[in-house]
């Protein structure tokens, strides 16, 4: 992209700006939480919206001058009410954890009792986990997945649900490579009088794609980042009934936030209006194909696989499976080899991992970038294959720089949305 006022004022920021966009194009993006915005997406985020306060909401505002601003977080809002199916929805809060900062702060005092899947066995760290603000302001009791299957076992959820009676329940992670059962769970919060929250960041695009069951009709309230699978800018959404809407947007704001973003909500209504088009159900199927053919590519190379594949768009790897010529690595060193062969991920910890979360046993994979520069089933055996040789050379860099020079050279025929289409 040109960047003239950027290159003239601040060159050094503008070649910083244009290496990190050379560096997206010419690698591989496996982390699963990320993706490419389109042009349009970037063009709206891009704006004099940045320059607006709006306190309040359509409406209802601390500040004039709205007039324009209205309109857009209206359409925002009836754009995810229409593709989502829910009552209410706020789209304002910053990302995904303020989003569900405000659902505690909506629905529960200090101390009382929440669940949710524990961070190491795939959950997120504002699901109860104790170095967040949710384990540490409220009584977190945390659900983990059977050692067997890595699946959550409705039966031991429910039994903890009597037992510690959570006044919320938060399904949804940020490692979980299976298929949320939204209606299993809606059966457990009605039991126990508890209020269900699905926080689908990771599967929010899979799910108005259609290749993921919606949460809609069984839970109160959803959550969600805009820029994971359902491919807008950086933030955040609270979809609820609306039973819930009037607490809600209160602990958005005033409760926790200033003035929305506007450039951003800008950014999500354009996002939402291509999630809506026939062509977005496409590739959000296509990335579950994708996951499930890189799955199998893996596995054929003696990988192991938490869950033993994958049914969504993610696919976490416990690297300390030695097989054949590639032996045990750690989850960090294998995540710092693959990035120097230009395949970009994270490491992760597996569920009942031995070791600690800053250098843990696996790595975590997944295809919405891919999917998005139009790769499908072959270039997944390519990149099964890369990975393969990476980590069976990993301290060689000579072999990491030839396999580098192979992943840009078909990068080169995939251009990435936002950058060369
Ligand atoms: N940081 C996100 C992820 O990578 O999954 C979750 O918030």
């Amino acid at each position: 992209m040109h960047f003239a006022a950027l290159q003239s004022v601040d060159p050094e920021i503008a070649r910083l700006v244009q290496q990190e966009e050379v560096r997206q194009d010419q690698c591989i993006r496996l982390i699963p939480s990320e993706n490419y915005v389109s042009r349009a997406v970037m063009e709206a985020t891009g704006t004099v919206l940045t320059n607006k306060y709006s306190e309040g909401y359509p409406g209802r505002r601390y500040y004039e001058g709205q007039q324009v601003i209205d309109q857009i977080e209206t359409l925002a809002i009836q754009r995810a009410k229409a593709l989502f199916g829910m009552e209410h929805v706020n789209v304002q809060p910053y990302s995904g954890s303020p989003a569900n900062q405000a659902v505690y702060l909506a629905l529960l005092k200090p101390g009382e009792t929440v669940m949710g899947l524990s961070l190491p066995f795939g959950g997120h760290l504002t699901h109860g986990w104790k170095v967040n603000f949710s384990g540490m302001t409220y009584r977190a009791i945390q659900y983990e997945v059977d050692p067997v299957t890595h699946r959550v076992d409705l039966d031991r959820v429910r039994e903890l649900a009597l037992k510690e009676r959570p006044k919320l329940i938060f399904t949804g992670g940020t490692a979980y490579p299976c298929l949320w059962d939204f209606g299993g769970f809606a059966q457990i919060a009605k039991e126990i009088g508890a209020v269900l929250v699905a926080d689908i960041a990771h599967i929010s695009g899979l799910v108005v794609g259609g290749a993921h069951p919606s949460p809609a009709g069984h839970v109160s309230i959803v959550t969600t980042t805009t820029h994971k699978t359902l491919r807008g800018p950086r933030g955040g959404m609270i979809l609820s009934t609306a039973e819930h809407a009037q607490a809600l947007d209160r602990a958005v704001f005033p409760g926790l936030q200033g003035g929305p973003h506007n450039h951003t909500t800008a950014g999500i209504a354009v996002a939402l209006k291509e999630a809506a088009q026939v062509e977005f159900k496409t590739y959000a199927h296509q990335i579950v194909k994708n996951a499930k053919a890189l799955a199998n590519e893996l596995l054929a190379r003696g990988f192991r696989l938490i869950s033993g594949g994958t049914e969504n768009h993610l696919i976490l790897i416990d690297t300390t499976v030695a097989a054949g010529e590639r032996p045990s690595i750690n989850g960090k060193p294998a995540a710092k080899a693959l990035d120097r062969a230009g395949l970009e991920c994270n490491y992760n910890t597996i569920p009942f991992d031995p070791r600690k979360p800053f250098d843990p046993s696996g790595v975590r994979i997944g295809t919405p970038s891919v999917t998005s520069r139009g790769m499908k089933e072959d270039e997944m055996k390519k990149i099964a294959d890369w990975m393969h040789r990476a980590l069976v050379h990993v301290g060689d860099e000579a072999q990491l720089a030839r396999l580098r020079a192979e992943v840009i050279e078909v990068c080169e025929a995939f251009p990435p949305p936002g950058i060369r289409i």
